[in-house]
């Protein structure tokens, strides 16, 4: 039987690109989103380059989860690699002034969303004596920023638990990644201000930012390495970014 990709978060970004950069391979693709009809279009362009099968699915649903991965139809069922792509950023606030909402929806989706996919698809990656976890983690999960508060914390999670799997899975013969991208231009944005793509698009105003296609290709590289190699963490910025002084509050000067 075929080794097929998980690939959650497929109906935009990253997820959308990495689907399409593997439908090359020809093998089979389970593409993972809530939107649907997004998931139809693609299943509908790359049908004739690999076996494509769907699932509608909310990450944050364990249920859902589990039983959609033990339900795979049987072409779909050897699943070799999974990229975990599904997740977003919410709000810029300041700690004190966030949405408690938006912080717990973050904490579903990119820590427990990521969770119940990787510890359903697993078993049978260890059962079978192979597999690659592909998460995207980010620079937020590194490097502290005003705002990043929750957001950044999820993502240090994301990376701590990759190399924790790593740990888990000597012997194995399973290959854990964590990609860490920096500013990229994706609908990632729209989504951090609610709908408001004014405000998204001045995050990119000016500047020449990564793009879902250079990370679907830095994800292909990785999973396609030979074997003996493990890319444990991979961190990537768009040349025009970099980190910036330590603040220092002055006086009190600083405004809170
Ligand atoms: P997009 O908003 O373009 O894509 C996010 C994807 O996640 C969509 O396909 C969305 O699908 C899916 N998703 C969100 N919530 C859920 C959910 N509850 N259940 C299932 N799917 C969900 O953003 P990106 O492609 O940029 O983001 C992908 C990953 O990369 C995220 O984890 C993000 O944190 C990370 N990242 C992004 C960076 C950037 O600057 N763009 C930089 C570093 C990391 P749908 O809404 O249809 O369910
Ligand atoms: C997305 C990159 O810098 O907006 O993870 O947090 S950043």
């Amino acid at each position: 039987m075929q080794k097929s990709i998980f690939i959650t978060g497929a109906t935009s970004g990253f997820g959308k690109a990495c689907a399409v950069m593997f439908a090359q391979l020809g093998r089979p693709i389970i593409l993972v989103g809530r939107r649907i009809d997004r998931l139809k279009e693609l299943q509908e362009s790359l049908s004739s380059k690999a076996p494509i099968h769907i699932i509608g699915l909310d990450v944050r649903q364990k249920k859902s989860v589990e039983s959609e991965i033990s339900n795979l139809p049987e072409e779909f069922e050897n699943v070799d690699i999974l990229v975990n792509s599904a997740g977003l950023a919410l709000g810029l606030k300041p700690s004190h002034e966030t949405d408690l909402e938006d912080w717990e929806t973050m904490i579903d989706t990119n820590i427990k969303g990521l969770v119940y996919c990787t510890r359903n698809i697993l078993p049978k990656m260890v059962k079978r004596n192979m597999g690659h976890i592909i998460n995207i983690g980010s620079i937020a999960g590194d490097y502290p920023y005003p705002g990043g508060n929750v957001y950044g914390a999820t993502k240090a999670f994301v990376k701590q638990f990759s190399r924790n799997l790593r740990a888990d899975l000597l012997g194995a013969n399973i290959r854990v990644t964590n990609i860490e991208p920096g500013l990229a231009e994706t609908e990632f944005s729209v989504v951090r201000f609610h709908g408001d793509a004014q405000k998204a698009n001045k995050v990119y105003e000016q500047t020449d930012p990564l793009t879902a296609e250079d990370i679907a290709e830095i994800v292909f590289f990785v999973a396609t390495l030979p074997p003996h190699i493990n890319v444990n963490r991979l961190e990537v910025m768009p040349t025009c970014q970099t980190w910036g002084n330590f603040a220092i509050d002055r006086n009190g000067l600083s405004g809170l």
